[in-house]
């Protein structure tokens, strides 16, 4: 059995990288509804319906649990999901706001994300809901996701649009920025330049990995052996941009079956 692993495009390949390093013997089933990316924008509503959609799809392959690799997606529709599945579902809020508790000295976190994200307050009441006098500064940088998906997020435009969109945040008295969006570990390093050293930069991956193997242990299902899992990914639109894209960031070979 897999772990099937849904995003609105390329972003969850964020998280699949790091469940790959942390649990190289699991099997990933990755869906990119890269046809229909940018969620960002879209209703509540609508995230939902796109998310049920990818869920139908990835359930015909009988996953062991379901991670949605998408901070919009997760806000508008974790609890649907988890309510309609018999497998365990994980989102991406709750490990990035965990991680960002334990980075933060100053009580002060910022957080960017999709117009999506950042409207539903979700990171917000996660930060509350573990330390009740954190401070948080949201921003949303809503021309970061398609940089990404156009595969040139190492070209100076990047580096242009990554300034551009965080002067809303860059100035403020945070000492940890949460990457509230799965796509912008891609422009890890044009974020990191904009903010400066003393600003800890948090992708919600390695925690989602972590809370993945927690909930595999306790329910028996971690997978052993040595056989190496091969790992399947879908997407909704352009394959070739997909395929690009994936090898560049996992760094593997991705074997096209038509
Ligand atoms: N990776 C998605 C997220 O984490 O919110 C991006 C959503 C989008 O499509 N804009």
């Amino acid at each position: 059995q897999a772990i099937a692993i849904l995003d609105s495009g390329v972003g969850g390949l964020t998280v699949a990288k790091e469940v790959m390093r942390q649990l190289p013997r699991e099997k990933i089933i990755y869906f990119g509804d890269t046809a229909r990316a940018p969620y960002g924008p879209r209703s509540t509503e609508e995230v939902r319906t796109f998310t049920e959609q990818i869920v139908d799809y990835l359930i015909q392959f009988d996953p062991k649990m379901i991670v949605i690799a998408c901070n919009t997606a997760t806000a508008a529709a974790l609890d649907y999901i988890t309510d309609k599945v018999s497998v365990p579902v994980i989102g991406v809020i709750h490990p990035g706001a965990r991680a960002a508790i334990s980075a933060t000295k100053t009580g002060r976190v910022g957080v960017i994300g999709t117009v999506g994200t950042i409207h539903s307050g979700a990171y917000t009441s996660a930060l509350k809901q573990l330390s009740p006098y954190i401070e948080v500064v949201s921003q949303a940088c809503p021309a970061l996701v398609p940089i990404v998906e156009q595969g040139v997020f190492r070209s100076s435009e990047s580096y242009r649009a990554v300034e551009e969109s965080l002067n809303g945040i860059k100035h403020a008295p945070i000492d940890t920025l949460i990457l509230g969006c799965t796509h912008y570990p891609f422009l890890v390093e044009p974020i990191g330049q904009a903010m400066g050293p003393g600003v800890k930069l948090i992708s919600s991956a390695d925690e989602t990995a972590r809370e993945i193997s927690t909930i595999l242990y306790d329910k028996g299902k971690l997978s052993s052996g040595d056989e190496t899992p091969v790992h399947q990914f879908f997407c909704s639109g352009d394959p070739e941009m997909f395929q690009a894209i994936a090898r560049d960031w996992l760094g593997e070979q991705i074997q096209r079956t038509p």
